[in-house]
């Protein structure tokens, strides 16, 4: 999708009004605007040694001060650590069969987006690779006004009523007794509550899956989760659930490699979507759609206005009608992505609610926490603003407000009949008039109470790999659990999903080893759970880091060939050295490396090439260098050497006997380790990552 510059420019342009710049050659000001002409020493009393004390009439070092005292806000009460980017939200097909909405219609718009990824329990300064449920919030800046669709990497929620949801928030956040642990679910009070809510099972699922450790933001689905309404203009309602596939396919870290990661670079994703955004490799995701006209929705064994299902795509399929693209870093992050705020009840006309219990609570909880978070005059910061024109007579005044209204009046009706309410043909909102009936009472359905049929038709839906990742991660939370209620209970539990589960993660925890399964599982399986079932087209390497190891004596020609190449198809290339003062090639050649080994890791890169020539006795002497293909191999990473780098590789993943063929050129692939004998361009070729192939094996 190329980059519709008009409807960048509509969130841009507003956006500018407040935008200036620190580099503009400005003299600095007071806040009030007057010169400052020494922002260095507090006014003192000085005596003749130029010492004395600090006088209060200062009032550029007292405001200097103050506005530092008050600098940081309350941070978000679930969702505190995150970073976001703007980008367009564009159809290819119109919905207008399900929808008046003109987002979701007009085929000829492209609208502004600002999307936060987010890690749910960590607080502001916690690290990004934790194992945790990603938020996916995307703010649309549409003509009628903001859309929000406030979601998460992962289809379903912990809870199917919003009542519950301070409890979960807590039980996973730090324990209130010590403020332990920062950004970690494997804890005593997690597992006590997952264990006796059994609604959370299917969602205990996911997050113990790889979709809890994503490789990149930009890798990752992105799910509205809470089934909304379209509403068409025969008056017709769709139950709808929204969905975003990123082009780049689903895809995780390993469990070692997230935890090294937090402690190498807590900043990982979000350097991740800054460099690939920054390097003109916009992420991408397809938008669907799944609709239930509203006569079907008693048709399932689940209530579709349950948070904690999943609408199988075999028995309702996502309708993919656009795509949203992320294409612009911001400008600062306080002002733009600590002070976004969403809200689940921001919708636009042909888009309304559901009875979800789950989206109706947090229709209140949105707004009001941006009052304590922001201020009552949120919406007016230039993030929130919206693009199309915006007036309300009667909202005005309150801490924080800066907009100035002009008239006589702050009433509706008045006599002027100034800021009159519109027409639904005016654009105005109207709200389904849905059918109401029933008691007041506290309660959910009976189809609410059924909580592990889908729990197991994930499980069944994963391939073996992705399994045995299940476990280990149960395996991982459960043994951070020391009181025994906890880890037995929750190793019972798992009895009633899968009983080789259970069994091994009794095993390992410490719990007692069920015999027989709590509830039947009966296969069912579904499309779209695993997520090898998002591979791209082809595959990838643009934007994977790629890590070159040199010393000094390394065959320059296989270097530059290697990095070339790869650079041309898109990869970040690094070069890792021995030295960053510089390290010569065995032909005379000096290369600066970006990084010397103390420095970096193999876990912050998804492939490494070493190249042969005589380096390769200071790399077998250098513990971080071998231990950077050890590693790699160990975390499943692609690995490429030639010539003396083959028995060095070797070495070190202890595995391979490469048979080298009379030609000297024979290679040998296997677990994503190519090396080879001869010159950099065939090991290109085999490794199918030359200038004409499709992608990296
Ligand atoms: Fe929530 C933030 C996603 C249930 C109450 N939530 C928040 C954010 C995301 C989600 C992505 C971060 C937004 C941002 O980047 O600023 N939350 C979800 C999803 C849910 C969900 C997908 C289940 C379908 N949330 C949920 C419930 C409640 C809340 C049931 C309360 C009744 N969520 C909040 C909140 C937050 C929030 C306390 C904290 C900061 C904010 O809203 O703006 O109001």
């Amino acid at each position: 999708m190329a980059t519709n510059t008009k409807a960048v420019d509509a969130k841009k342009a507003d956006l500018q009004k407040d935008t200036v710049d620190v580099h503009a050659k400005q003299h600095m000001t007071t806040d009030y605007g007057v010169k400052i002409s020494n922002p260095d020493n507090w006014l003192r009393a000085a005596d003749d040694k130029q010492t004395g004390p600090s006088l209060l009439e200062d009032q550029i070092a007292r405001e200097k001060i103050m506005r530092f005292d008050h600098e940081r806000i309350p941070e978000r009460v679930v969702h505190a650590r995150g970073t976001g980017a703007f980008g367009t939200f564009k159809l290819f097909e119109s919905a207008e069969d399900v929808t008046t909405a003109g987002v979701l219609t007009d085929t000829t718009r492209e609208t502004p987006v600002f999307l936060r990824f987010s890690t749910v329990q960590g607080s502001r300064g916690s690290a990004d690779t934790v194992r945790d449920v990603r938020g996916f919030a995307i703010k649309m800046y549409t003509e009628e006004g903001n859309w929000d669709i406030v979601g998460n990497n992962i289809p379903v929620f912990f809870i199917q009523d919003s009542i519950k949801f301070p409890d979960v928030i807590h039980s996973v956040k730090p324990e209130p007794h010590n403020e332990v642990p920062q950004g970690q679910s494997a804890h005593n009070n997690f597992w006590d509550f997952q264990y006796m809510h059994s609604e959370v099972t299917h969602m205990n699922q996911w997050i113990m899956s790889d979709r809890a450790i994503p490789r990149s933001y930009r890798m990752m689905q992105g799910f509205g989760v809470n089934t909304y309404s379209l509403i068409n203009k025969e008056g017709k309602r769709h139950f709808v659930k929204f969905h975003f596939t990123p082009e780049l396919g689903v895809h995780s870290l390993v469990w070692d490699e997230a935890l090294k990661i937090g402690g190498q670079d807590p900043d990982f994703h979000r350097k991740d979507l800054m460099d690939a955004i920054d390097a003109g490799h916009f992420p991408r995701w397809k938008f669907g759609i799944q609709l239930l006209p509203e006569e079907k929705a008693d048709d399932f064994e689940f209530d579709i206005l349950d948070a904690t299902k999943v609408w199988p795509e075999d028995l309702v399929p996502i309708r993919y009608i656009g795509q949203l693209e992320l294409n612009r870093n911001v400008d600062e992050f306080f002002p733009q992505t600590e002070q976004v705020a969403f809200c689940t009840s921001h919708i636009v006309p042909g888009i309304d609610f559901s009875d979800d219990p789950l989206l109706q609570g947090r229709n209140f909880s949105y707004f009001d926490t941006q009052i304590s978070r922001l201020g009552p005059n949120w919406e007016e910061l230039p993030i929130n603003r919206p693009v199309c024109p915006y007036m309300s007579l009667v909202n005005r005044d309150g801490q924080g407000k800066h907009r100035i209204t002009k008239g006589k009046v702050n009433y509706w009706p008045n006599r002027f009949e100034a800021n009159p309410p519109a027409t639904a043909e005016q654009g105005g909102f109207t709200t389904y008039p849905a059918k109401m009936q029933g008691v007041k009472k506290r309660g959910l359905s009976e189809k609410f109470k059924e909580h592990f049929n889908q729990a197991q038709m994930f499980y069944n839906s994963l391939s073996q790999i992705e399994k045995m990742h299940v476990a280990k991660a149960f395996s991982f939370e459960l043994d951070h659990c020391d009181d025994p209620v906890v880890y037995k209970r929750m190793t019972e539990r798992l009895a009633a999903i899968d009983l080789d589960l259970a069994k091994t993660v009794a095993t390992n925890v410490g719990g007692d080893t069920p015999t027989r399964a709590t509830k039947e599982n009966k296969g069912q399986k579904a499309k779209g759970l695993s997520q090898l079932e998002y591979m791209p087209e082809g595959p990838v390497i643009t934007t994977r880091r790629i890590a070159i190891l040199l010393g000094d004596g390394f065959d320059y020609n296989q270097y530059t060939t290697m990095k070339e190449v790869l650079t041309k198809r898109g990869a970040f290339v690094f070069t890792i050295g021995t030295q960053r003062q510089g390290v010569t090639a065995e032909s005379g050649q000096k290369v600066v490396p970006d990084h010397f080994f103390v420095g970096m890791r193999s876990t912050l890169f998804d492939a490494v090439f070493v190249p042969g020539g005589k380096h390769i006795e200071v790399l077998a002497k250098n513990g971080v260098a071998k231990h950077w293909i050890a590693e790699s191999f160990a975390h499943l990473k692609a690995i490429a050497g030639v010539n003396e780098a083959v028995p060095f590789i070797e070495q070190q993943i202890g595995l391979f006997e490469v048979e080298v063929a009379k030609s000297g050129a024979a290679l040998k692939e296997s677990y994503g380790v190519v090396t080879g004998h001869g010159d950099a361009a065939s090991l290109l070729k085999v490794g199918n990552i030359g200038p004409d192939s499709k992608g990296l094996a």
